[in-house]
């Protein structure tokens, strides 16, 4: 990264939120070393406020509660990225399924980048990632679904990322506080897209009109952002991990990490929910599982990197 960093919109909403907008909402964003060929179309269209100097990701201390920390969101390539400061949380619930106990603590020493968004279909396609079928709604928004555990893990290393763990999945949805949802402890149905009114199927909560049957474009619900600025890690679609699926306490050297890579048998654990589920599966501490090559119209991804 170099010098003559700009603070930005999101890439992906030049068209819908404004600068003000973005800085009203409290996150710095900035971008840095605009890719070649992308530097004349970034000045016709991105309105510039002020020079700034690109953050350490580094040089933050770690976070103790969640309203301590102001989103940090850098766009690499045209993938916006939120920072996810070092810090501790409790993982799991002790009022959710077995699966999700015991809680326990995890700590980060380190930061993590995460995407903002969830991999859209325009993303997926536009950088080359490559999969066996096609997401059912192809919207250029919408989240790339429908693919496998493997195909979404060699996406994020064409951008030089990786799926991130699922420890850090739940993390960047829940921080320090633990929160039950990314926006607070209790369910708003006007805060994600899930299987409300209009969803076809059994479990569906009547309560909420969120607009949309099946997945919606991503970003859709901005009263849904999670404490470090990622949208949507509630609903709309489940999002593949890293880890494979194992009981708690999560430790990340007991081989569901270094293993995952290489396992075509077992299964994956898939968070936040989806267009498809009720409120109890879209808590941040929820955990589902597929086999590896499940494909899912209700199952995408999101990345991760280290700074
Ligand atoms: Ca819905
Ligand atoms: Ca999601």
């Amino acid at each position: 990264m170099t010098s003559g960093c700009n603070l930005i919109a999101p890439r992906r909403n030049r068209d819908r939120i404004d600068v003000a907008a973005a800085l009203a909402v409290g996150a710095l964003m900035v971008s840095c070393a605009p890719a070649e060929g992308a530097a004349s179309e970034q000045a016709s269209d991105v309105p510039t406020v002020e020079e700034t100097v690109l953050p350490d990701p580094t040089g933050f201390e770690p976070v103790a509660h969640n309203a301590d920390w102001t989103p940090v969101i850098q766009d690499f390539d045209g993938a916006p990225m939120a920072l996810v400061p070092a810090g501790c949380f409790t993982m799991g619930s002790a009022d959710g399924a077995d699966d999700e106990q015991p809680p326990h603590e995890i700590c980060f020493e380190a930061p993590f980048w995460i995407d903002v968004y969830e991999v859209t279909n325009i993303q997926f396609w536009g950088r080359g990632g490559e999969s066996q079928r096609r997401s059912d709604w192809t919207g250029d928004e919408h989240p790339r679904e429908s693919l496998t555990w493997f195909e979404a893990s060699a996406f994020c290393e064409l951008r030089g990322a990786r799926l991130p763990t699922e420890a850090e999945w739940e993390y960047a949805a829940r921080g320090p506080d633990g929160l039950v949802f990314p926006w607070g402890n209790e369910f708003d149905g006007t805060a994600l897209n899930f299987c409300d009114i209009r969803c076809l199927y059994p479990q569906h909560d009547i309560s909420y009109n969120d607009g949309h049957v099946e997945s919606a474009p991503v970003g859709n619900y901005p009263g849904g952002v999670s404490w470090v600025g990622a949208y949507d890690m509630s609903g709309n679609v489940r999002e593949w991990v890293s880890s494979l699926y194992a009981s708690y306490p999560y430790d990340p050297t007991d081989g569901r990490e270094v293993d995952a890579a290489s396992d075509s048998v077992n299964h994956r654990v898939i968070r936040g929910g989806s267009w498809y589920e009720a409120e109890n599966g879209l808590r941040g501490a929820a955990r589902s599982h597929l086999m590896p090559e499940g494909l899912h119209n209700n199952t995408g991804f999101r990345c991760v990197r280290d700074p």
